[in-house]
Parts: C-alpha cells; sequence; structure tokens
C-alpha cells in the first residue's frame, strides 16, 4: 500500500507528478472541500508544500500526527517554522541547489535594469530605431553594490559582481568574518554608502520591511534597487513612490508582497524590469530541488535521517 501525502501547494509539475506515483496524494490548495480534505488525512505522517500553498499553524494542528514538512523551496516563510517546532515537526527545504541560477537571474535583472535591456528590446521590435538611435543609459561600472543578506545566495551574487568590476559591501545579521567586504549592520548606512542594493536575504518576520523607504531614500537618484529575495522585504507603495518620483533611478523585481498581483502602477513605469518570480524557474533547477522534496520524502518514510532539515 502507498504511504499516504498531503500536498499543500502547486509546484514544479514533473516533482508533483512524481510525487503523486510514488504516494497516495491528495491536492489540498485544489481541494474543493478543504475541511473534509484534512479530516479525512488526520492520520498523516507527511507533507510537501511549497511557497504558494504552504502550511500554517492552523493546519498543522489538524494533523495530529504530523512528523516532516518537505517544503519546495529554499526560503520556508510560507511554512509556519515556530508551530512545527512546537510539535517537533521536522521542515525540510531545498537549499544549494538553486543557490547558482537565483544569483544568475540576479546580474540579468541588475544588467537589464541599468542597462535598460528590455526597453532596447522593444526599441528595435517596435522600429524605433529605424527612426533615431536608443537614448544612453546608465552605467554598472565604477558603482558600488550592496547586498543585503549574506547568505549561500548573497554570496554566489557577490563573486559574480567581483567579476564585472564593481565595489561590494554588505549588510546583514552578523559580520562575516571570511568576507573582505565591508559590513554594514545598518541598511540605511549601507544604501547611503551604495549606487545599487541587490536583495538576498530569506523572507519572513525577522525581515519584513528591512528595506524601508529611509534605505530607499538612503539610495538616491542615481541609486538601482534588485530584489530576488521576497516582496515582503521591501516597503511595496514606497519603492513605487520612489521610482515614480524618481527619488531612485530604478528597480529591477522579481518578487512582490502580494504575488502574482503585482500593483498595476508599476507597469506604467520605464524605470523598472518586472520578472514573475523566476529566479530559480528552470528546468534543470525545479528538477533538482523537486529531486530534494522527494529524497527527503523518501527518507522520512524509511526512518533515515532527512537530506535537508532547516
Ligand atoms: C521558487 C523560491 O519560487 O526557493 C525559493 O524560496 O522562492 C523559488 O525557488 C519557489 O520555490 C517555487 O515555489
Amino acid at each position: 500500500m502507498k504511504q499516504r501525502l498531503l500536498i499543500t501547494g502547486p509546484m514544479y509539475p514533473p516533482t508533483l507528478a512524481a510525487l503523486e506515483q510514488a504516494y497516495d496524494a491528495q491536492r489540498l490548495w485544489s481541494a474543493p472541500d478543504k475541511e473534509a480534505l484534512l479530516a479525512s488525512m488526520a492520520d498523516i505522517t507527511a507533507v510537501a508544500s511549497s511557497n504558494s500553498g504552504g502550511i500554517n499553524a492552523e493546519t498543522i494542528a489538524r494533523l495530529p500526527k504530523l512528523k516532516v514538512i518537505a517544503h519546495f523551496g529554499v526560503g520556508y516563510d510560507t511554512v509556519d517554522v515556530d508551530a512545527a517546532r512546537k510539535r517537533g515537526i521536522a521542515v525540510t527545504n531545498t537549499p544549494d541547489v538553486l543557490t547558482e541560477e537565483v544569483a544568475d537571474l540576479a546580474l540579468a535583472l541588475l544588467l537589464a535594469t541599468i542597462r535598460r535591456v528590455p526597453q532596447g528590446d522593444r526599441y528595435v521590435r517596435e522600429g524605433k530605431w529605424l527612426k533615431g538611435a536608443m537614448a544612453l543609459t546608465e552605467s554598472l561600472q565604477g558603482r558600488t553594490v550592496g547586498i543585503v543578506g549574506m547568505g549561500r545566495i548573497g554570496r554566489a551574487i557577490a563573486r559574480r559582481c567581483e567579476a564585472f568590476g564593481v565595489k561590494l559591501a554588505y549588510q546583514g545579521p552578523s559580520h562575516k568574518p571570511d568576507l573582505k567586504w565591508p559590513y554594514y549592520p545598518d541598511p540605511v548606512k549601507l544604501a547611503h554608502d551604495c549606487d545599487v542594493l541587490i536583495v538576498a536575504c530569506p523572507g519572513g518576520e525577522a525581515t519584513r520591511g528591512l528595506v524601508s523607504r529611509a534605505v530607499i531614500e538612503a539610495l538616491g537618484p542615481q541609486g538601482f534597487l534588485v530584489n530576488i529575495a521576497r516582496g515582503t522585504v521591501v516597503d511595496e507603495p514606497a519603492l513605487l513612490e520612489a521610482l515614480q518620483q524618481k527619488k531612485i533611478c530604478g528597480a529591477g523585481l522579481d518578487v512582490f508582497a502580494d504575488e502574482p498581483r503585482v500593483p498595476e502602477a508599476f507597469f506604467a513605469l520605464e524605470n523598472v524590469v518586472l520578472q514573475p518570480h523566476v529566479a530559480s524557474a528552470t528546468h534543470p533547477t525545479r528538477t533538482a530541488m523537486g529531486q530534494l522534496v522527494i529524497d527527503n520524502l523518501a527518507a522520512h518514510f524509511a526512518g533515515k535521517p532527512l537530506v535537508t532539515p532547516i
């Protein structure tokens, strides 16, 4: 008999298919009667969750035998980890396998924003080049890039930035003695001393609004902001206003406060490049992330140590 598994949110379709093949699995997010489904699954020991369908304290409370939450994603802000910990429920995530991919998109967004790559593409397609050259853009060269959150992804972004010859600095909860770049505990001071901020820290309550109005304004009219972390980290209304009023020069955004509902006011702005939360969204990386979910669940059911507990 197959083991039972509750899947609380959508994830990479081949991973979903593999889980539904291996387990007697139910989809919570699309269930017509969620209450009835939860009641019928009260004896399960494992859940697979995702960023677009996490698991809150109420749902955890409905599953008294739960032992593991295998989360699809390195960030697990949609999982109530405190509620899980109180019950001794293990949470796993998908670290490392997406680090380089996410860092690649951060640099792509940075360059696309500063050098106006999407605008250049439209310029050619719309036949505007025939009438004259596109306006010149700002430059990445000679800039100082400040990284908010110097974890695995922050470091991978920093390595790439070094290859572009820019100066670096970083902010985070702690100084990293192995890093040579200046450390700023205060994000406002970091923004003040940098031309570009790249947000790469975890989401959740600890970082909510960390990139505040004061931080955004400290970047200044020549400044750029790139966010590949979580929309919650940035004061989105303040960012929108800063872009509209040219208090900063531009922003490249892969993440938003209420995805997929991006405030339409962003669409009217020429100084922002928007992406639909795709930093890890390639087939090889999503396959590797999915494999970790599969492997963690397999380890749980085999009574073996989990592969990537948080
Ligand atoms: C994905 C992410 O959007 O890993 C994360 O924390 O934000 C991304 O990789 C997500 O995991 C897909 O649900």
